[in-house]
């Protein structure tokens, strides 16, 4: 059992309330982010490379929803893509993504998100944590994806008043590799990105073909609800898979790294069972 399976889960009271805050706090940063968005948006840093941009919206989301969770919830930790890192006495940290697919939002494509989760265990340490509740806002499309655990995942409208039911989410039935669509991604350094390539010359004859939507988050939310069969990436950041992860869980697909181990920067494979099996192998050679 790894470490994460060993921490005590919040009752489903506590749960609910706590999906609650995920679905408040993603979507006030949402709309944030989409109607605040300054006309001349530019690169205020990068980071790991000079394509591992930053812009200013990236870190305002962030100081907003840092300020919304203390405020909230004051005994718990944060840990932040833009460099939030609180410790925590409850037991719970929340991982946030304060715009999930940057690179889409600098160029204006309509394909980026914040993710809001909350996860027991540590997740600076791969393998040490697992989300209990998480949502993803998606401003473009005005829409808000949620789950906790044991309670299914969900997509709604982020708009409170809005009639729309919301819908229960069900992975893809498709088991067999070769009818299956595939989302992936790639990371910011040329060098892995080469490697990542190689990869996906061994794997594109093996599949339907392959989906580049530019955000883990939104890749996460459309296994989650069928529109595509499977994800596979390696690289990607405990804030960029957290709240996806438990979506996924919770619409009855799973989320693996290597050898069916616990995902995260190796590999992170997720999916309906029967496809993730024969997915993550694909995979597992690619770099870390
Ligand atoms: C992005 C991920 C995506 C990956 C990109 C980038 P960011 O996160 O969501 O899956 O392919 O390289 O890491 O940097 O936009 O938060």
């Amino acid at each position: 059992m790894d470490a994460a399976a060993a921490v005590s889960v919040p009752s489903d009271e506590q749960l609910a309330a706590l999906e609650q805050l995920c679905v408040e706090f993603a979507v006030i940063a949402g709309r944030f982010i989409r109607d605040e968005r300054p006309d001349r948006l530019g690169v205020a840093q990068t980071k790991s490379t000079d394509t591992d941009v930053v812009t200013v919206m990236d870190r305002r989301s962030e100081e907003l929803l840092h300020r919304l969770i203390i405020e909230a919830r004051p005994d718990d930790g944060i840990l932040g893509e833009e460099g939030a890192d609180v410790t925590g006495t409850s037991g719970l940290t929340w991982v946030i993504d304060p715009i999930d697919g940057t690179v889409n939002y600098l160029y204006e494509i309509p394909a980026y998100a914040v993710s809001v989760a909350v996860v027991v265990g540590d997740p600076s340490r791969e393998g040490a944590w697992r989300p209990v509740a998480g949502a993803i806002s998606d401003p473009s499309l005005r829409l808000v994806h949620h789950a906790r655990h044991g309670a299914g995942a969900w997509t709604r409208p982020e708009e409170e008043g809005d009639a729309t039911p919301p819908r229960r989410l069900t992975v893809s039935s498709e088991h067999r590799l070769g009818r299956s669509l595939l989302a992936t991604g790639f990371g910011y350094a040329a060098d892995v990105r080469a490697r990542q390539a190689e990869v996906l010359t061994r794997v594109l004859p093996l599949v339907r073909d392959i989906r580049r939507i530019g955000s883990a988050a939104l890749d996460l939310v459309r296994v989650a609800d069928g529109s595509v069969d499977a994800y596979a990436e390696s690289g990607i950041n405990a804030w960029d898979l957290a709240a996806g992860w438990i979506v996924v869980e919770e619409a009855g697909g799973v989320v693996v790294g290597r050898d069916g181990g616990a995902p995260g920067k190796a590999l992170t494979v997720a999916a309906g069972p029967a496809l993730a099996t024969q997915v993550a192998p694909l995979f597992t050679t690619e770099p870390a």
